[in-house]
């Protein structure tokens, strides 16, 4: 059964996203975008009242397999834009005048796997020119200075960048539905765990981006917000120097397309229960992450 304050398996949450879909059809919509290596769909609920040309923002969770807390914010999120579009003013503004496109689960293959075989699975899991080895790193599979630094080029690591940019499906399904919609998207945001940081452009490089001053400034109050809820304490900065370079990542990839408000927030905690985060901190980690994504979300409305 689902519930927003335990970890769902994919079965549950693939049902549950059919039913948000069928009971706010006014405000959400299941898009999917492809299928994974395995056959599973990849569902995008579409939340919003605005036409489908209007702005958008793109954020996908469960990019990496083993960080749970990452789906469970995204399926919490959905909830809170769609309970608070009639209660409160602030959202039913932003769904007004905003669309979200939000992947709750991108690399379903792996958390399946992380829910039946190995929880600490991280890659997808289509086969590799190694037959002992499975899968690659989705966020070193983009093809933005694809297997160059921070990647390997071992099929048994885990920051496999896979056999070419883009061979692996979940990541051209990301690519393609992105640029089918490259004119309405004005902000990409990935969802990762674990470190309590909001990191923006670039990542396969320490050169810093045109608009690192208003990145800056946009991570600077949205950890605000979130430190408002619990004192949480997040660090921000340009990815390479922040936490340490990757290439083939899809922050960068989406910025290298246009998308100037590019992020990828790693969610809690700083390593005292690392990927294992207990179902306890679910609700706060999730409530303070709202607050950080809909500040985000604010700035991206009144500047596009
Ligand atoms: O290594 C990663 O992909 C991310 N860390 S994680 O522990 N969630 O695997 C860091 C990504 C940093 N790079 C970019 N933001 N591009
Ligand atoms: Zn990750």
């Amino acid at each position: 059964k689902h519930s927003y304050m335990k970890y769902n398996d994919w079965e549950t949450i693939a049902k549950w996203m059919s039913t948000m879909a069928s009971k706010h059809s006014d405000l959400v919509s299941q898009l999917k975008i492809g299928e994974t290596y395995e056959g599973r769909p990849m569902y995008v609920l579409r939340v919003g009242q605005s036409s489908p040309a209007g702005p958008a923002i793109f954020m996908d969770c469960g990019i990496h397999a083993r960080e749970w807390i990452s789906p469970a914010f995204c399926q919490w999120f959905v909830r809170e834009l769609v309970s608070g579009y009639s209660k409160d003013e602030e959202t039913k503004k932003l769904l007004t005048n905003l669309n979200f496109y939000i992947l709750p689960v991108l690399n379903v293959d792996g958390y399946v796997h992380t829910w039946t075989k190995d929880r600490m699975w991280r890659k997808s899991r289509s086969p590799t020119s190694d037959c002992n080895c499975f899968g690659a790193d989705l966020n070193r599979n983009f093809n933005i200075s694809w297997c160059d630094i921070g990647a390997s080029d071992e099929p048994c690591s885990e920051i496999y960048c896979g056999e070419s940019a883009q061979s692996e499906i979940e990541a051209l399904n990301v690519a393609n539905f992105i640029l089918s919609n490259l004119k309405s998207i004005k902000a990409y945001i990935s969802i990762h765990a674990y470190a309590q940081m909001i990191l923006y452009p670039y990542s396969y490089t320490y050169d810093l981006a045109p608009n690192t001053k208003e990145l800056d400034e946009i991570s600077k109050g949205a950890a605000s917000k979130l430190y408002s809820l619990y004192k949480t304490e997040y660090v921000y900065g340009p990815s390479a120097s922040t936490i340490y370079p990757t290439s083939g990542s899809s922050d960068d990839w989406a910025y290298s397309q246009g998308i100037q408000y590019s992020f990828t927030l790693e969610l809690r905690d700083t390593g005292d229960y690392g990927f294992l985060l207990p179902e306890k901190q679910i609700k706060s980690t999730c409530k303070e992450t709202t607050a950080a994504i809909i500040y985000i979300a604010n700035y991206v409305l009144s500047h596009s």
